[in-house]
């Protein structure tokens, strides 16, 4: 079997999608999910000039060899951009892999250890109140895990909460957003926001929370023991990704679980946190992580170590990453839990699936390969639109992470 031809789809439906699609001479065509919130072009530019070019003519079945060549043969390794569009191919071969051989993407992973993925929803709300009624809306649809993130009074704008009555969609057409950010007030705040969820809402129910890289190591030690009477099942991304040391001061402090990972884009952004086990889970994603191929070695990786998969699932990643996610989420040993927040109708226009969620927990079909389709048509009706991540500054002005 042979490539004969590759093309980046790019797609705007209620937000941006870029698509890679592989064809090959056995009729078969493979699809991966190439997109990087707020630097979506960079990515197909890097596609279109410099991998597809070399695609052409190779085996698709190879999955391994065209992993290292578009890794391993480029100079300039690593970093977001280049290992999207690696994850992206990687993905389509897959894909086309599954297909040739008429079976789902996780029968070639080791086969189903599990029949289903538990999935944590996101709550949000402005104040308190409207964060216990929101926990309450994912409790009533069935979900048995919930990220809360609740405003904080005097911060007009956070991360993780939306605006009322709309699922959260950081990302803003045009230029970044400028938000303002006081971690005192955060610090004291989250604590509260955990005793009054765990009042209403006892024992049994998962909660997650997301730092969202913005609290120094010792910031996030003092959150971490001030939120152990509230078991969570993680509190992610503590400290900024980049400081892998930075969990050593926190892990000194508190037994509360530690998830990171979702910028990360290589095993070397993970081999201090796994083999010092100062994490608990990894998430970096299949579409930013170099895809199926480099995901199963860190996995490996990580079990040894007894850490579990945790993976990004916001809606910037497409279905395609979805569903690639659920395939691997049934078939590795070390699964843990998989970010689950569903997208908006009007994606499924362009995105065909094959998952859906029942009583807390995703499910896929049989189709082969990763199953979800792209209707190229509906996709050209949507076309590309500028919009970018927030910005944080202290409230000196000081640039801050977001
Ligand atoms: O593109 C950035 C988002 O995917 C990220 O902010 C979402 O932190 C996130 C999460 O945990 O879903
Ligand atoms: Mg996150």
């Amino acid at each position: 079997m042979r490539i004969t031809a590759a093309k980046v789809i790019v797609c705007c439906p209620g937000r941006n999608f870029i698509t890679l699609k592989i064809d090959t001479d056995a009729g078969i065509y493979g699809l991966g999910d190439a997109t990087l919130n707020g630097r979506e072009l960079a990515v197909a530019t890097y596609l279109e000039q410099y991998c597809i070019p070399a695609l052409i003519g190779k085996d698709p079945r190879n999955t391994e060899d065209i992993w290292h060549y578009f890794y391993r043969g480029v100079y300039w390794k690593r970093g977001a951009v280049t290992m999207t569009a690696v994850s992206a191919i990687d993905l389509a071969l897959w894909d086309i892999k599954g297909k040739a051989l008429n079976t789902p993407l996780y029968n070639l992973l080791g086969g189903k250890s599990r029949e289903r993925i538990l999935v944590y929803a996101h709550a949000t709300g402005k104040n308190l109140q409207q964060t216990i009624d929101d926990v309450g809306r994912k409790v009533e649809q069935s979900f048995q895990a919930v990220r809360v993130q609740s405003g904080v009074a005097g911060l007009a704008k956070i991360y993780g909460v939306a605006k009322d009555g709309r699922s959260y969609e950081p990302a803003q057409k045009g230029m970044p957003a400028e938000e303002v950010w006081d971690t005192s007030k955060y610090l004291n705040s989250v604590p509260q926001v955990f005793e009054k969820v765990r009042e209403a809402f006892g024992h049994d129910l998962h909660l997650l929370h997301d730092v969202h890289h913005r609290c120094t190591p010792i910031e996030a030690a003092r959150l971490a023991k001030s939120l152990e009477p509230y078991h969570l099942f993680w509190l992610e991304d503590p400290v900024s990704g980049e400081l892998q040391e930075g969990l050593r001061l926190l892990r000194q402090h508190s037994t509360t679980p530690i998830a990171i990972g979702e910028v990360f884009n290589t095993v070397y952004d993970y081999t201090a946190l796994i083999t010092e086990q100062l994490i608990d889970y990894i998430r970096m994603p299949l579409v930013h992580g170099g895809g199926i191929t480099h995901l199963l070695k860190v996995a490996a990786f990580a079990s040894i170590y007894h850490i579990q998969t945790g993976f990004h699932g916001a809606t910037d990643l497409s279905p395609v990453n979805l569903a690639a996610s659920i395939h691997f989420d049934l078939a590795i040993s070390n699964f843990g839990i998989q970010e689950y927040m569903p997208h908006q109708e009007v994606v499924h226009e362009v995105f065909k699936i094959n998952y859906r969620f029942d009583s807390g927990f995703l499910q896929i079909n049989e189709a082969p390969g990763i199953g979800v389709d792209i209707d190229e048509e509906k996709a050209r009706d949507y076309p590309y639109q500028t919009a970018c991540l927030p910005v944080n500054r202290k409230a000196d002005g000081t640039m801050y992470y977001w």
